[in-house]
């Protein structure tokens, strides 16, 4: 179904036709472009409330700025589908986040208005003062750099270290600071409180309203504008002595707040800044969903809703007539809850993901014994490691991507000190639609070369549930190990998974089937695809032996003599990269042991995976079931003369 663009938003191919209209259209323009996201988020899907949001400041920057000469970053990028739409991906928006198609996030593989490629959080300052450091010293100071960034990932040490940077500069960079008052879930924390207090601060708004009477009788900032922004500052300055700024103390200027809806008003105050030279912060209010009732109200679900019906606003549903298996994030809500009533020394952490992790859940039963700390995934693993000094059994949940973020924190903060927190590594494996910044690939070969960490992953959800209840129990907290157990993106395989919780031996794998051959040695979900790949070879009359390892380190070593005295062809199969991960680990403990196999390993090779459903890219790497079944045949038939 192609979606047909409005009029006007139908001649605009890039920025420079947006630049040639009167600025009386700018209005049109927007709505045409919120319905062009509307119209195409219901039918195919991807992050929504976020776009709509920033309609009018995509459109006023990209009238105001010559991009892409003006270096234009998008935090996060998840907003970032109106600047997609205005910058030659009109026309192609349809494959959005599809395989093949273009990325949910600016990417600058993909189109030179995308200055920076996102998909993390917090990244747009560094990266925009980068570039104006680099403008200027390469003698280019008329080159502006914008970076837009919301109020959730304001939260994060990286911003505050690139405004900390920035305000010890000169350089001509422009924060923009899009508050909407939310993160995927309502944003948290105190500087969360101190954005409302300065929105709703009488001081602030007479300042505002001066600053902005002032800049108003300036058309033009000749060579007199320093002396201009110098007297705005004082301006500022004079009228906040009761008042400090967070912002101004660190020598960025801030103008603001104003209406992110008002385009006119934005185009204005972005052609007066544009003009002031020096790093600088415009605080703009936004309503997360604006201008699409159902994602104004409940905004955590319009986050990234699925398909609706754009009429009523439903949100499509698939429906079965069989139970079907849960989410792996829900077992975790839910069994952390479990866990958490029978002993009262278990607590949640999670950075900014209650609704992502279901963390959620506990949240709603147990408020004052799950955090959510922001989106800051260094301060919630060493928050966590000064819980567990405390004797408190912290399960931190975080998305294997996001963990990448806090690994210094992970070996300083918790293994070096045998701190037994847990780590719950959710959407681990591919991703799916999301892409190369978010597939969880890396988790496996960064946690196992760890010392004192054990590092787990679940086949389905009753080893969810034994993993977790194994890791909370008094015999590995009183151990001096934490604990990593990595679990992917959507459903499981049990509808009924609600099993009695019962304390799994640590590095003991378990044998799926026995057979001949070929031995498949699997870690985690990616199991259940080589029970898929075993079926298929049975109608073939090969059966090979599966072995469920559980345990990436400390491996069971008990298990894999046997295996490799058994087999001389043995495959490896994980969701995850083949560097330095499972399957490695499989052939160190082959050449330290002085056997000789044909070792094949199989998953994410050493290249960057594009976007697309988990079971394509599994496909195009070589490890959904087909592959797997393939790759059996090959260590069985390669180099065997067969006889007709
Ligand atoms: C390092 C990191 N942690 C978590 C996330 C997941 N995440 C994506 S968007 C988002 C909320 C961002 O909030 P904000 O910056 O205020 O933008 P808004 O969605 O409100 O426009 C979060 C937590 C991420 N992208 N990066």
């Amino acid at each position: 179904m192609l979606i047909t663009p409005g009029k006007l938003l139908a001649t605009i191919n890039t920025p420079d036709d947006l630049r040639r209209l009167d600025k009386s259209l700018l209005p049109r323009v927007a709505d045409e472009l919120r319905q062009f996201i509307i119209d195409n988020v219901s039918v195919y899907g991807g992050h929504f409330g976020a776009s709509l949001g920033v309609v009018e400041l995509s459109v006023a920057l990209h009238y105001v700025f010559n991009t892409p000469d003006d270096q234009l970053v998008w935090d996060v990028g998840h907003q970032a589908y109106g600047h997609k739409i205005l910058t030659g991906r009109r026309d192609r928006f349809h494959t959005n986040r599809f395989y093949k198609g273009i990325s949910g996030f600016p990417k600058r593989k993909e189109s030179e208005y995308d200055a920076f490629g996102v998909g993390h959080s917090s990244t747009s300052i560094s990266a925009a003062l980068g570039m104006a450091v680099a403008s200027q010293l390469q003698g280019n100071r008329q080159r502006n750099h914008i970076a837009v960034i919301g109020d959730g990932a304001m939260t994060a040490g990286e911003a505050f270290e690139g405004m900390n940077h920035a305000g010890a500069t000169d350089s001509n960079l422009l924060i923009i600071l899009n508050d909407n008052c939310m993160s995927i879930d309502p944003n948290v924390g105190a500087l969360r409180e101190y954005l409302t207090d300065i929105t709703t601060s009488q001081t602030y708004n007479k300042v505002k309203d001066e600053v902005w009477n002032l800049l108003g009788k300036m058309s033009k900032f000749g060579k007199s504008a320093q002396d201009i922004v110098s007297k705005v500052e004082s301006g500022i300055k004079a009228s906040l002595l009761d008042q400090s700024n967070l912002f101004e103390s660190l020598h960025l200027r801030y103008f603001g707040p104003i209406d992110g809806h008002d385009i006119d008003h934005l185009v204005s105050v972005l052609d007066d800044l544009k003009n002031i030279p020096g790093p600088k912060l415009l605080h703009c209010l936004t309503v997360k969903g604006k201008g699409y009732a159902p994602a104004e109200k409940d905004q955590t679900k319009w986050h990234a809703p699925g398909l609706f019906d754009k009429v009523t606003g439903e949100i499509k549903k698939k429906t079965f007539t069989t139970p079907q298996p849960p989410k792996y994030q829900d077992v975790f809500g839910h069994t952390l809850v479990e866990l958490a009533e029978k002993n009262p020394r278990v607590v949640g952490v999670t950075p900014a993901m209650p609704s992502g992790s279901s963390m959620n859940i506990m949240m709603k039963v147990m408020p004052d014994r799950a955090f959510d700390v922001g989106i800051a995934e260094q301060h919630a693993v060493t928050f966590s490691a000064g819980m567990a000094t405390q004797g408190e059994v912290v399960f931190c949940n975080i998305y294997s991507t996001f963990m990448q973020r806090a690994y210094d924190q992970v070996i300083h903060d918790v293994c070096i000190q045998e701190l037994p927190v847990i780590f719950c590594l959710d959407r681990a494996g591919f991703a799916g639609a999301d892409g190369p910044t978010h597939h969880g690939a890396y988790d496996l070969a960064y946690m196992r070369c760890v010392p004192n960490m054990i590092v787990a992953a679940p086949m389905n959800e009753q080893e969810l549930r034994n993993m977790m209840f194994t890791a909370q129990s008094d015999e590995i907290q009183q151990g001096k190990q934490a604990f990593t157990i990595r679990y992917p993106r959507g459903e499981g395989v049990m509808p009924n998974w609600r099993t009695p919780l019962e304390q799994l031996p640590i590095g003991k794998g378990r044998l799926i089937q026995d057979g001949e051959g070929v031995a498949i040695l699997t870690i985690g979900h990616i199991g259940n695809s080589a029970v898929d790949a075993c079926t298929m070879l049975a109608s073939e009359g090969i059966q090979p032996a599966h072995f469920d390892m559980r345990f990436v380190k400390p491996l069971d070593e008990a298990l894999l003599h046997q295996i490799f005295q058994r087999f001389d062809r043995v495959l490896t199969v994980e969701d995850g990269c083949v560097m330095g991960g499972f399957g490695s680990a499989v052939l160190e403990f082959m050449a330290d042991h002085g056997y000789v196999a044909r070792v094949k390993r199989l998953g994410i090779p050493d290249a960057v995976v594009e976007h697309g459903e988990q079971i394509e890219l599994q496909h195009e790497c070589g490890f959904d079931p087909q592959g797997i079944a393939e790759a059996v045949r090959e260590l069985l038939f390669a180099g065997r003369t067969v006889t007709v």
